[in-house]
């Protein structure tokens, strides 16, 4: 028990401030009371997600959502509070010249134009100290023939070989893909096959993030994390949950089950370590954001108590022997252990209260945001 606890100790998640800020869908963006108006408060919320849960240290920015004049002094705002700046995510899909695509568009100046956005980040990743730069790229077509498929993959590797080339020693990116939305017909980067081949030609600094809600349904996602991490490509997680499409949902809240399958895979590979970036990438649409925040880190936790108690000698000898049901009974028998006793220790042994959520509603801090921050403009996704 003693090595679980140390693991779980030393369990890092890492919080996206968009998730402080508004969010919702096309149908509707419901502006909730204390939301941030600019990343510093953004951070200061993100810091009590830390404070209260003890593994959430740092914090993934979104350019240009988070852009402020002086990103050494954000950085410093943030390690006043206990934080660090995580993951630096680009945004090449909310500018109008980018309807056609990003850096796969057929015009070599909105190409340009993207790429130039995509160096900008790593510009802001040596302000910020952060070692990690996060590709999305919602280019893709509506209609069969609008585009040639094999020239936008030329171009997207062609963009990809120039970012690699700007980054640092010790920097790296993740490149993350995601079946369809915002294009319907077909997206440059769909699946992890795709993401896997451009990070395989690029070189050790490109590996592949897994967002849990950029799959078809029904894909087994912990066979992707096990493949990716026995070929070193595995970077890290977009957390998250869905029951449809990229619901962005708390992680663990659609399916506990499959964010458990997800960290025994992560465990048994190897995965569980501090150059596997476990981040959330979620929309708190109706709850409460910085609670919404405490429960999925706490989800996390349990998915990984669990993932951490198997008894893999018993499983392997059942798995030796064919023994079917035995084996899938070693694993069942650890997902349906209450692991919540475990985290309460362990979180009152770390100096911290036993119950992060009731700790958080008894420390009033929403009510004095809600209070502080009236006027000016709430944050959102500025679309
Ligand atoms: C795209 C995505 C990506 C982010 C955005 C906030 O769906 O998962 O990771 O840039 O959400
Ligand atoms: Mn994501």
């Amino acid at each position: 028990m003693r090595m679980i606890k140390e693991s779980l100790r030393a369990q890092r998640i890492e919080t996206p401030s968009w998730a402080y800020g508004n969010s919702g869908t096309r149908f509707k963006v419901f502006a909730q009371r204390g939301v941030p108006r600019d990343p510093y408060e953004k951070i200061a919320d993100a810091a009590q997600v830390h404070a209260f849960t003890g593994v959430a240290p740092t914090v993934a920015l979104h350019i240009p959502w988070d852009k402020v004049d002086d990103y050494a002094d954000l950085a410093s705002h943030a390690a006043g509070l206990g934080v660090g700046i995580g993951a630096i995510n680009s945004n090449v899909f909310q500018d109008d010249d980018y309807k056609l695509g990003s850096v796969t568009h057929p015009d070599p100046k909105v190409r340009a134009k993207a790429l130039a956005h995509l160096l900008e980040c790593v510009d802001i990743m040596d302000a910020t100290g952060s070692d990690t730069l996060k590709l999305w790229f919602s280019d893709g077509t509506n209609y069969p023939g609008q585009d040639d498929i094999r020239a936008r993959q030329d171009r997207l590797a062609e963009a990809l070989a120039a970012v690699y080339q700007r980054l640092g020693d010790d920097q790296r990116f993740l490149l993350e893909y995601k079946l369809f939305e915002p294009a319907f017909y077909m997206t440059d980067l769909p699946d992890w096959g795709t993401a896997y081949a451009h990070c395989v030609k690029l070189g050790p600094k490109a590996q592949v993030v897994v967002d849990t809600g950029h799959h078809a349904p029904g894909t087994n996602i912990e066979f992707i994390v096990a493949f990716l991490l026995r070929e070193g490509k595995l970077g890290g997680f977009d957390f998250n949950s869905r029951f449809y499409a990229d619901d962005d949902l708390m992680v663990g809240a659609a399916d506990p089950f499959q964010l458990f399958r997800i960290m025994y895979e992560v465990i048994g590979g190897g995965g569980f370590t501090e150059r596997t970036a476990f981040m959330l990438d979620q929309c708190h649409n109706i709850e409460p954001k910085i609670a919404g925040q405490i429960r999925s880190v706490m989800n996390v936790q349990e998915a990984t108590a669990k993932a951490l108690l198997v008894d893999r000698e018993a499983l392997a000898a059942a798995q030796r022997a064919g023994d079917v049901l035995g084996a899938n009974a070693v694993l069942m028998d650890a997902y349906n252990t209450d692991v919540r006793p475990l985290l309460a220790e362990l979180r009152e042994e770390s100096g911290l209260a036993p119950d992060p959520m009731a700790a958080y509603a008894k420390s009033g801090y929403f009510e004095r945001i809600a209070a502080d921050r009236v006027g000016g403009a709430q944050a959102g996704w500025g679309a």
